[in-house]
């Protein structure tokens, strides 16, 4: 057997490098890398050494890097991953977060952080925790809950069997999500004589699960039987590559679709069949179709609370649920009649079994009724003088967006009302991490988004609060030459999660900033900020100069970061479903004590 002799740490980087895609091009992209003396001298070599072919970027914040290399791979529709490596410690910790972000999400990437030595010589090493009675622990024990494989790798022959396994899960269609390999600091810079072949180039084939027979019978029979039928499009219509399969399917069968935040521009927003978004952030259109279902068709979603409306939304006494989806987990929650496969090739067959079939026209003005109110609250205010509302800026970004802009968020008040108000046209035209809604994505996610798709305008939504988070790649953005525009929505604190107080019976406490415990009222000059990390940056004070500035954005030649002041009261009105956040049994306000009632009651509605 022929080897070559190199370190682990080389010899980790030369496989990623050779694992490559249908497409010809590796599938791990590049890393993020941020060193320590976890990693400076074992990783920080090889990548050095390796940088040709596999670039190394280096961003601010762990976490942050890794929200690039998640949204990179959202966007690709996980045909390509990112890995991030981490020194030891504080810097490995900082990844959990977005791991877990990641594991929700259902996204691939690698995380190597760096881990105590193997050998224990130095223990305790620098940043090394102290378990009293457990020799194996380490921080990166966090990572466990989190990953979807989960490796350490203490001697340079583990590689052989867990970078296959962590590429495996990277590329598996159901169990895709993150890995982590935990890499003993001395381990990285340890040599062994691997076998040349462990680096020949591999292909991997993105799989494309069919469905089992019976399934599949027993989910054509449900359809046929169902009078009302709707289908709930989530985020695995756009990793399979089904949005085309479901715009024919929906057309074909007259079948109603409503998405998810994740599937949203799964369907063009005035395709017939489109009755909008579904759930507690969902338009009056697609709620009243569910409530009325008899069959709800999951299609590649999670049916997360939001989706669901904490499953008070579909209501019809004799309504079933069917699940297609490539991951059994998710096709048997609920009672669902389960139906595991790939979406498109699912769709597929369905559509073949059903034939002719078409079932009844939904009354087609529950849109125009939808649309009629969101178009009110997203015009242009004739009063220029008061405050713009949220809604009033995404009425600005649609008008000066294209075809090819992709709109993304994350976290506060904006995904909720670009759930309900922004327009997407073609598919991943919206871009929305709502599995975790982990402030501070956004900035970081825009800038993996332009990665992934540089001919694209990446608009970031941004609010004060998620701003003030994790703002500092910005500066990497700038330093990349990654052309993303920021707006950013300034209510002078956490608005969304102020009028979920409200609405829960509490006081205004501790989110906005006059609510809070301050000596001197915080004032943030955003824009200043911004621009001392380079970025092209201004204030705007009415929605026609925030649509202006927009349109200059698209001129400019570093990132653009526009700054609005917004009101943080008023909220889309008419549209939304009801979501179960359990209120206070006991008060001494009379508020909270409503708010219970109320809440005693919504829970009936629960099935
Ligand atoms: C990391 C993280 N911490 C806390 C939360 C809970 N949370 C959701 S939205 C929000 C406030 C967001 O404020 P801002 O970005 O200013 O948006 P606004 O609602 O004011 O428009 C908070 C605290 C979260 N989603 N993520
Ligand atoms: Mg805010």
């Amino acid at each position: 057997m022929k080897t070559v002799r190199l370190t682990a740490a080389q010899a980790m980087v030369r496989y990623l490098a050779n694992q490559m895609t249908e497409e010809g091009v590796p599938f791990i992209a590049g890393i993020w890398a941020i060193f320590g003396h976890g990693n400076v001298a074992g990783m920080g070599e090889a990548l050095a050494g390796i940088r040709h072919d596999l670039p190394t970027y280096r961003g601010q914040n762990e976490q942050s890097m890794a929200h690039a290399a998640i949204a990179y791979s959202k966007q690709l529709r996980r045909s390509r991953a990112m890995a991030v490596t981490s020194s030891i410690g504080p810097g490995a910790l900082n990844m959990v977060t977005a791991a877990a972000l990641a594991h929700v999400n259902r996204l691939p990437v690698l995380f190597i952080p760096g881990d105590v030595f193997a050998n224990r010589g130095p223990d305790p090493v620098l940043q090394q925790i102290e378990d009293f009675g457990d020799g194996l622990a380490s921080v990166n024990d966090c990572f466990r809950t989190v990953s979807r494989y989960f490796d350490r790798i203490s001697r340079p022959e583990h590689l052989l069997t867990a970078l296959p396994r962590a590429m495996r899960t990277l590329t598996d269609p159901a169990d895709c999500g993150p890995v982590t390999l935990a890499f003993c600091q001395d381990t990285q810079a340890e040599a062994y004589d691997y076998p040349e072949s462990f680096f020949d180039r591999k292909i991997w084939h993105w799989r494309r699960p069919r469905p089992d027979e019976n399934e599949l019978e027993r989910a054509v029979k449900a359809i046929r039987a169902a009078k009302n039928p709707v289908i709930v499009a989530g985020g695995g219509v756009h990793f399979s590559g089904a949005t085309g399969t479901l715009a024919a399917f929906a057309s074909r069968h007259n079948v109603p679709v409503v998405e998810t935040q994740a599937g949203k521009s799964a369907l063009s927003w005035d395709h017939a069949s489109n009755f909008g978004p579904v759930g507690v952030t969902g338009a009056s259109s697609a709620n009243a179709v569910c409530e009325n279902a008899d069959l709800v068709i999951g299609l590649g979603t999670r049916f997360q609370d939001f989706t669901t409306g904490s499953w008070a939304l579909f209501k019809n006494p004799a309504r079933r649920i069917l699940s297609l989806n490539v991951q059994p987990y998710d096709s048997a929650k609920h009672e669902a009649i389960p139906l595991v496969s790939d979406a498109k090739v699912g769709l597929e067959l369905i559509s073949a079994a059903l034939g002719d079939h078409r079932f009844q026209a939904v009354d087609a003005s529950l849109k125009e009724d939808w649309f009629a109110k969101a178009d009110a609250v997203t015009a242009a205010p004739e009063d220029g003088n008061l405050l713009p509302t949220d809604m009033q800026v995404i009425g600005a970004v649609q008008r000066a967006s294209r075809d090819n802009t992709v709109v993304m968020c994350a976290a506060g008040t904006m995904p909720g009302e670009l759930h309900q108000l922004w327009k997407a046209g073609r598919p991943l035209s919206y871009h929305m991490e709502y599995g975790f809604s982990c402030m501070g994505y956004e900035i970081a996610g825009g800038l993996g988004i332009k990665m992934a798709e540089p001919d694209r305008d990446v608009i970031v939504m941004v609010g004060d609060g998620s701003y003030m988070m994790m703002n500092s790649e910005l500066a990497t953005a700038v330093a990349m030459g990654v052309k993303i525009t920021l707006v950013i929505t300034d209510n002078r604190g956490y608005g969304c999660i102020n009028r979920l107080q409200m609405a829960t019976g509490g006081e205004e406490f501790n989110n906005l900033y006059a609510h809070t415990n301050q000596a001197s009222p915080m004032q943030i000059d955003f824009a200043a900020h911004a621009a001392a990390m380079g970025a092209d940056a201004r204030k705007v004070s009415s929605i026609a100069d925030l649509e202006a500035a927009l349109n200059g954005a698209r001129e400019a030649n570093v990132a653009t970061v526009i700054v609005i002041d917004t009101d943080p009261y008023p909220t889309p009105e008419g549209g939304g479903y009801w979501w179960d956040v359990a209120v206070p049994e006991v008060s001494t306000r009379a508020e909270v004590t409503q708010a219970r009632a109320a809440y005693e009651a919504a829970l009936k509605e629960r099935r």
